[in-house]
Parts: structure tokens; C-alpha cells; sequence
């Protein structure tokens, strides 16, 4: 789906302009979007996410777990594949309420893709590098997003997500470093050409939703605050926009349609032109290269994946 084609069906619970926005800018946010009993439902699997945690003394395949982590003080960075670690995570994953916000900006036919829950632990919560996602996993085109709700209120202090407007249409940058390293973040000289003056925070009261275009460059500071920031991260693509390669922390639900049609055809989209290196140039993303792992070695650290 192109963004014209989207704009053209009638919206199911955003505004035109809002849609509109998202468009123009690469992301979009709504406040308290998701309402008081969810709410409640999510923070009560996190409640027991944390208690589960607390026997643990190492990263596993559901829970990132920082170094000092441990059964008296626990600190998570990421429940990985969230909604394949709680039922309640893939119910609401394909609630309606949350698939028609999604429809509302990837068109009739949505596909769900991955799923995470970022803790950002108070007293110093890992910043997350400049990134674009869509290198993590490329797609035949770039009606894909992230739609991310945070579960406590967020503000400046707790290291909310934060975006560059307009970076969505501009170049795919490199994220690999000169050796060939996966680094999932934009690299210092290439952050150099952003307008990163003009980047926004991106914070609401608990229940706000973000949604995040796959190439729009975005970020977080660490939390130095006494409160997390739990973040759930769920992505999901257009029908007619297939991954070009395995899903880097594949869930037992990537690929599967939440609303609508499987697409006839697929998308292969007319990507903006970047304004300085023709895009052939770039190394797309080729997490492919990881499949025998998963993609999840290279990736899961710095792109926040
Ligand atoms: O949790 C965060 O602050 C950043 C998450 C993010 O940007 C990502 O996972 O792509």
C-alpha cells in the first residue's frame, strides 16, 4: 500500500489529519489511546513477567536481562517476542481497537510481524541509538510500522521514544559498521547530516500509543528517573508488504494477518528517493546472513529488536 491509497478509505478511529501527519512526519502519537482496563491487564503480566525474572542469573530466550540484575533488585531490559511469553500480550496484540489504528495507517489487510516489551529500568535505563527499522527487516515496501504503547505515564525523564520528522523520506542509512558488525544504529557521521535539533520527544500519560514509521530515524535517552518505562512494541506491515528475510526474534505469530485479506499481489513499493546516495548504494539490511540464528546474535543488542 502506498500512503495515498491508504489515505484514500475512510479512517476507522484517527482523523484525516492525523493520518496525514503520520505521513508527513514519520510517526504519530495518541494519547491515552488504550484505556483503563487493558491497561490494568498489561501491568498485571508485567507484574508477573518481574517475578519470573527474579530466580534468573542470565539473559535467556525470553528475558534481556541487564548485568546487575538479580532476585532481590530485578532488572529487565526486554521481554523478547512478547506475545509468544503471555496470552494476554497476543490478545491484545490483535485486539480490534489496536488493529484498527494499524489500519488506519497500513490500509485494510494488516500482517503481524514481532513483539517486545522494553523495561528501560529506572536509575539509568539503557539509551537506544539513531535507528531506522526497516533495515532490521526489509520488507517489499514501507507500510510497516511499529505501534508502541506506553503502560506508565512517560515523560522527558523517562527516556521516551524520540523521532526525527521527516526522516522517513530521506536515506536509508548504513547499520553495519566497517567490519561488517550488525550495529542497529545510525553511525556518528551519518548522524552528523540529521536535523537532530528538530527531533521530538515523544511522551504521554500511560496508555498512549506511538506509532512509528519503519524508516523514520528514532531513538531514547537512558532513564535516569526512579520510575521504568515499560514500552510494549508490537510491529506490524500491509498484507501486500512481505519480509524479505526472517524475522530477526521470529514469534509462533510473525506473519500472521490480523485483519482482512491476504494480498493477490505483492507490493514492491516506490520508495522516496534519498537525497544523497542513490539507494542501490546502501547495504540493505540481509539479516539474512543470521538466519541460521535467528538473526538474533547480531541484532537483538543495539537495534533494540
Ligand atoms: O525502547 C526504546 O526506547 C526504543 C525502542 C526502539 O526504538 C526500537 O526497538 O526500535
Amino acid at each position: 500500500m502506498i500512503p495515498e491509497q491508504i489515505l484514500a478509505a475512510k479512517p476507522l478511529v484517527l482523523d484525516q489529519r492525523e493520518r496525514e501527519r503520520y505521513f508527513e512526519d514519520g510517526f504519530l502519537t495518541v494519547p491515552g489511546y488504550i484505556g483503563a482496563a487493558w491497561l490494568d491487564r498489561l501491568r498485571a503480566v508485567v507484574a508477573t513477567k518481574i517475578e519470573e525474572s527474579r530466580p534468573l542469573s542470565a539473559s535467556d530466550d525470553q528475558f534481556d536481562l541487564a548485568p546487575d540484575h538479580s532476585a532481590e533488585k530485578p532488572n529487565i531490559r526486554r521481554l523478547r517476542k512478547a506475545v509468544d511469553q503471555h496470552p494476554e500480550l497476543w490478545t491484545f496484540a490483535k485486539d480490534p481497537a489496536v488493529v484498527d489504528l494499524c489500519a488506519d495507517l497500513l490500509g485494510p489487510d494488516v500482517r503481524f510481524h514481532s513483539s517486545k516489551l522494553n523495561f528501560k529500568w529506572s536509575e539509568r535505563g539503557d539509551a537506544v541509538r539513531w535507528h531506522q527499522d526497516i533495515q532490521a527487516w526489509p520488507h517489499t515496501n514501507c507500510a510497516v510500522l511499529t505501534f508502541g504503547v506506553y503502560l506508565d505515564d512517560t515523560g522527558p525523564e523517562q527516556g521516551p521514544l524520540t523521532a526525527i520528522p521527516g526522516t522517513h523520506c530521506g536515506t536509508i542509512f548504513e547499520q553495519f559498521d566497517a567490519q561488517g558488525n550488525w550495529t542497529g544504529a545510525v553511525a556518528e557521521r551519518d548522524v552528523a547530516t540529521l536535523p537532530t535539533a528538530a527531533a521530538r520527544e515523544l511522551c504521554g500519560p500511560a496508555g498512549t500509543v506511538v506509532l512509528i514509521h519503519c524508516r523514520v530515524v528514532h531513538g531514547s535517552a537512558a532513564n535516569y528517573s526512579s520510575r521504568m518505562r515499560p514500552l510494549l512494541l508490537n510491529v506490524y506491515s500491509a498484507a501486500d508488504a512481505l519480509a524479505m528475510a526472517p524475522a530477526p526474534a521470529p514469534t509462533k505469530h510473525t506473519g500472521e494477518l490480523v485483519r482482512g485479506q491476504e494480498a493477490v499481489h505483492v507490493a514492491h513499493g516506490a520508495l522516496p528517493r534519498p537525497p544523497a546516495a542513490p539507494l542501490g548504494s546502501g547495504r540493505l539490511p540481509l539479516n539474512l546472513r543470521r538466519a541460521e540464528d535467528g538473526g538474533q546474535a547480531g541484532v537483538d543488542r543495539l537495534a533494540g529488536v
